[in-house]
């Protein structure tokens, strides 16, 4: 097959979906259109989830291939003791409640002096909202994890988190501007991207019902939109199956679209990409003849001075130990829909991600064939959700990351934060095209 030629050109959408009412979506995406909110919703609704899932299939392979990409990563959770007190949350603590931790400087950098020696290309840095810690602690922070490990892509900090440094820096009054200027100083400190943390669903009533207090979606939008105008890409979560519903999560997709949109529009131009006619959106996920063949946007690309959403991330609500015990949370069939859905939604974001702690490793394997590109990383300590009642240490190997995503019929690809490839020989790697900055 050449580069040029569609993986989508022999099918008809009845080689693809069952149902009917998928007939009319399913044409629209071998076309390479938008789909509509209403079209969203019934690829919630049908019965034909497979279906679904065909479709995201189709639109990753035409995206990336067989490729599943990997990253050799650490998460550092410094603190989680929180002045929020999100009901889904089973993570925060009062200060002096039992089970309540704070890292020092000195343990975080000891964190990342491991995960180097380990060979890890990114630290993923972030906590509670402390209530004390003044602002030149997190800066420090990222300072002196800059210099002991230069290294390491640092991403830290949710958008929920910035907006309480700004509060916390005196910015808070400052809206936009003061946003930009604490990111600013983050980016000078060494941040290199945000997490896509914090985002839950971007919906007012689901809000005041479970995360009151805690940031809303304009919000949470503004600051990564600040972010990528400071040439700082980020990623998008959705936290999904607690107290919204699925129509709240089209629209959160669609928010999210239309940023992206936004952001992407002066790199289409450059790269002759245009918006689409019919919607004045990006497309990066139709047919490959209607593109030219580097159409997914890359760090420093020509005219891509902005950073960008890299990664949508559904996030399946864990009830266990959170103030919504009593919901019984998604179940398997619901995870590789909102996975697919997410996919076909969002034609302009590049990479969804399958994050194993949360899905499991062989849900994760699944979802390769339903619209993910990325496993995630070997994580190491994760303490935000516990899967099964497992501890904090939740740590893969390479060579398991590598064994279900060639069991699953692709090819590993190891990439580091700002997906480029990377050569690795144990704890040694490299970027492939040496010619790039690491750490980004
Ligand atoms: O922001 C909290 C969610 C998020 C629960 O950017 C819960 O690459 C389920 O954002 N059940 C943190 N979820 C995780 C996160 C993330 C993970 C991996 C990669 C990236 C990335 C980002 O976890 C929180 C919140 O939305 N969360 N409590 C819960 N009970």
């Amino acid at each position: 097959m050449s580069a040029m030629q569609d993986v989508a050109q022999d099918f008809a959408p009845k080689d693809l979906v069952r149902s009917p009412e998928l007939v009319p979506i399913a044409e629209k995406v071998l076309r390479g259109d938008r789909l509509s909110l209403e079209d969203g919703l019934t690829l919630y609704e049908t019965a034909d989830v497979h279906g679904v899932c065909a479709l995201a299939d189709l639109v990753r392979r035409r995206m990336h291939g067989r490729t599943a990409f990997y990253n050799v990563n650490r998460h550092v959770n410094y603190s989680n003791v929180c002045a929020l007190s999100c009901s889904f949350c089973a993570f925060h603590r009062k200060r002096g409640q039992d089970g309540a931790y704070e890292m020092d400087i000195e343990e975080v950098r000891d964190a990342a002096l491991a995960a180097a020696d380990a060979g890890a290309t990114e630290l993923h840095v972030v906590g509670g909202l402390h209530p004390w810690l003044p602002f030149e602690h997190y800066t420090k922070m990222l300072s002196e994890l800059r210099t002991a490990v230069p290294r390491i892509h640092l991403k830290a900090f949710t958008a929920v988190e910035i907006v309480h440094l700004q509060r916390i820096s005196k910015r808070g009054r400052d809206g936009y501007e003061g946003t930009l200027a604490v990111l600013r100083d983050l980016k000078e400190a060494g941040l290199g991207s945000l997490p896509g943390g914090g985002a839950e669903v971007f919906d007012d009533r689901a809000h005041d019902t479970a995360w009151k207090g805690k940031i809303r979606g304009d919000q949470w939008l503004d600051v990564h939109r600040a972010a990528h105008e400071l040439g700082l890409n980020s990623n998008a979560t959705m936290l999904y199956g607690h107290v919204e519903g699925r129509r709240e999560r089209i629209v959160h997709m669609d928010l999210l679209r239309k940023q992206q949109d936004r952001t992407l529009a002066n790199w289409a131009e450059h790269q002759n990409i245009g918006t689409r006619p019919d919607t004045d959106g990006v497309l990066l996920s139709g047919p490959l003849d209607a593109y030219p063949q580097q159409r997914l946007p890359m760090p420093g690309q020509c005219g891509l001075d902005t950073g960008y959403f890299q990664t949508i991330i559904p996030l399946p609500f864990f009830p266990d130990e959170s103030g919504l015990e009593q919901l019984p949370g998604p179940t398997g069939l619901e995870n590789l829909r909102t996975l697919a859905i997410a996919r076909l939604m969002l034609d302009n974001i590049p990479h969804a991600k399958a994050f194993w702690i949360m899905q499991t490793l062989g849900m994760a394997q699944l979802m390769l064939d339903a619209g993910a590109d990325d496993l995630d990383g070997t994580v190491v300590w994760y303490d935000i959700t516990h899967l099964g009642g497992s501890s904090t240490h939740q740590e893969t190997t390479v060579n398991d990351l590598r064994r279900i995503a060639t069991e699953a019929g692709f090819d590993p690809v190891e990439r580091d934060t700002l997906y480029r490839r990377v050569e690795r020989d144990g704890a040694n790697w490299r970027l492939a095209d040496e010619s790039l900055p690491v750490a980004g």
